[in-house]
């Protein structure tokens, strides 16, 4: 298994049912969704990133959110017990990938969490308490987590689905969100304000490098303006399911042991 791999899972035909919390429904387009699946992959694979693609739940609709499945703290991967009863059939194939791909997988016996609410940064993780992720998935995390050497720090979050639909972080440990949907800007140590509700969230594809949503043109110029190169990508079907970037994939950054023998 070599490093840099990130999980993906090819959207489900029954896309266009998935789940709503904060928004009205609208149209969603299958089949433009399957190109926006493709170009996202792109993205990654064009910056280093290995797609490791985990085998499509046709009948959950809300699958192509592999994030919320699994959380990764080195070569621990913490299979989550979803919040929406309807998405737990989805986290059995994420299990079975990275069982096989050798990381050490520890599902949550207790509570509910989404990988959405799971925000790290250094040997912080940061937590969000949403209607998806309860106080009981929070300590079931903690103890699974902190043994292995990171901090678990809880927030509440009432305004949007996800904690990281609120919050991201940048490389440097900048929180970057758009305040209207941040419930406490003034928790975060160094926050950054996006003017767009989509530039509020990236994914770290290293070397300075992130990946945005391209409904984010001026949160991206921000961004830029910081010394990092915004990678953009169109997303628009997901995000009508309250998707970002962040939710389409699940990065693989360490190298699990060689199997013995
Ligand atoms: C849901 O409500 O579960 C999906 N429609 C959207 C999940 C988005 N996941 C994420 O941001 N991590």
């Amino acid at each position: 298994m070599t490093a840099n791999r990130a999980l993906v899972r090819r959207p489900s035909p029954r896309l266009a049912d998935g789940l709503l919390t904060h928004l009205d429904r609208v149209p969603v387009d299958v089949g433009l969704a399957g190109e926006q699946w493709s170009w996202y992959v792109h993205a990654l694979t064009d910056n280093g990133w290995a797609a490791v693609e985990v085998p499509a739940a046709d009948d959950c609709p809300d699958s192509v959110f592999v994030e919320d499945t699994a959380v990764m703290i080195g070569t621990v991967a913490v299979i989550t017990r979803p919040g929406a009863e309807s998405r737990r059939l989805e986290t059995a194939g994420t299990a079975e990938v990275l069982a096989k791909a050798g990381f050490d997988v520890r599902p949550m016996q207790a509570g509910t969490l989404d990988g959405g609410d799971v925000l790290k940064v250094g040997d912080r993780v940061y937590i969000g308490r949403t209607l998806r992720t309860s106080a009981a998935g929070i300590a079931e995390f903690r103890r699974i987590a902190e043994p292995l050497g990171v901090t678990v720090i809880a927030v509440p979050v009432t305004r949007v689905l996800h904690l990281k639909s609120a919050v991201t972080a940048l490389p440097d440990g900048t929180f970057i969100g758009y305040p209207p949907l941040v419930d406490d800007p003034g928790f975060w140590p160094h926050f950054r304000p996006m003017p767009e509700e989509p530039g509020s969230h990236v994914v770290d594809l290293g070397q300075d490098r992130l990946l945005m949503s391209s409904a984010a043109p001026r949160s991206a110029e921000h961004i830029a303006g910081l010394g990092y190169t915004p990678v953009p990508v169109d997303i628009g079907e997901f995000e009508k399911l309250e998707g970002c970037v962040t939710c389409l994939s699940v990065r693989l950054r360490a190298e699990p042991p060689a199997p013995a023998g």
